[in-house]
């Protein structure tokens, strides 16, 4: 197999420490779940996605599944399939396996490492393939690379990651979008739909707890990385529907009152007080068209499943 050269734009990939002390020293305190993603944690969102109440990855899946024939039409021959986060997972292979006129496979990723992964299994799996990936900060306007393409460009941004964005982030995902396509190219984007809010807490509150410990490894990780021994078991995993701002929010609350020493930095955690880590936005179909279109962007096509659960936008300029 020909080596595959990774285009490294060298993205701001972020301090640990500094941005946990940051975050601890707010009002309220917060953790950016991108720090969720250390080796355990990636192998603990996997097992997420596959437990009984987390319905968004096996929806999705099924979504595609279901209507890959007519999602195939939008490649034309020659054509790149561009994939925001390093996926390489099952539902690119899908559509890999489909859309036959697909030549080249752009993964872009802000880790190298989940780069390499992703990149050379797909070129393993389909060698001729070229397959191109991009160390870079997708959130931020880029310059994509010269591919020699006879066709399209249809970027997948899939999982409900978009979700994982606050507001000004997804719009600033957007118009990246909008500046980045042709008229002819697409983004399809995987939506988790707002839904009754028990299902929607059940997903993030599993009956094995796996969310539960993937949300606490990150006091694993603040152990790790500070020296310290705090103790998991003074910490609770704590999910909610906030429908106000209609999201899930994750937190970590402290049992009891507890001192983290951050090298040297001392901050307190009050009993019963939280540590905000994740937020999981859920759209309306009419909310998410409506931003798409603030943004200059066509909703081409909706694909959902028959709970309404999710939804596959292919939005375009
Ligand atoms: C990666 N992301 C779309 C997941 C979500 O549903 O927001 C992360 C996750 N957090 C807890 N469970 C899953």
């Amino acid at each position: 197999m020909s080596e595959i050269k990774i285009i490294d734009m060298k993205p701001e990939t972020g301090e640990f420490k500094k941005e946990i002390i940051e975050g601890l020293k707010k009002n309220p305190k917060e953790i950016n779940p991108k720090f969720f993603y250390d080796e355990k944690g990636s192998m603990l969102f996997e097992k997420i996605t596959e437990t009984k109440e987390y319905y968004p990855t096996r929806t999705e899946r099924k979504i595609l599944e279901d209507n890959i024939g007519e999602i195939c039409t939008y490649f034309k021959e020659g054509s790149a399939l561009f994939e925001y986060g390093s996926g390489g997972s099952k539902k690119t292979q899908i559509i890999l396996n489909h859309c036959k006129q697909i030549k080249a496979y752009v993964p872009m990723d802000i880790s190298i490492s989940a780069l390499q992964y992703s990149s050379h299994n797909i070129a393993a799996m389909y060698p001729s393939l070229n397959v191109v990936p991009m160390c870079v900060d997708y959130t931020k306007p880029f310059k994509i690379p010269f591919l020699d393409l006879e066709g399209n460009i249809i970027a997948i941004f899939l999982g409900s990651s978009i979700g994982n964005f606050e507001p000004e982030t997804t719009s600033r995902f957007l118009q990246t979008c909008t500046e980045m396509l042709g008229p002819e190219d697409g983004v399809l984007v995987g939506v988790d739909l707002k839904k009754d809010k028990q299902v929607l807490e059940k997903a993030y509150n599993d009956s094995e707890s796996i969310t539960a410990e993937f949300n606490l490894n990150l006091i694993d990780r603040i152990n790790r990385e500070f020296r310290l021994n705090l103790d998991k078991s003074d910490f609770k995993h704590v999910a909610f529907y906030n429908e106000k701002k209609g999201r899930i929010e994750m937190h970590i609350e402290a049992g009891r009152d507890i001192i983290l020493d951050l090298d040297g930095n001392k901050i307190l955690l009050k009993k019963g007080e939280r540590i905000h880590t994740e937020n999981s936005y859920k759209y309306d179909i009419d909310e998410f068209t409506s931003l798409a279109v603030k943004n200059h962007l066509k909703v081409r096509k909706i694909w959902k499943d028959n709970n309404n659960y999710f939804a596959l936008f292919l939005i375009g300029i």
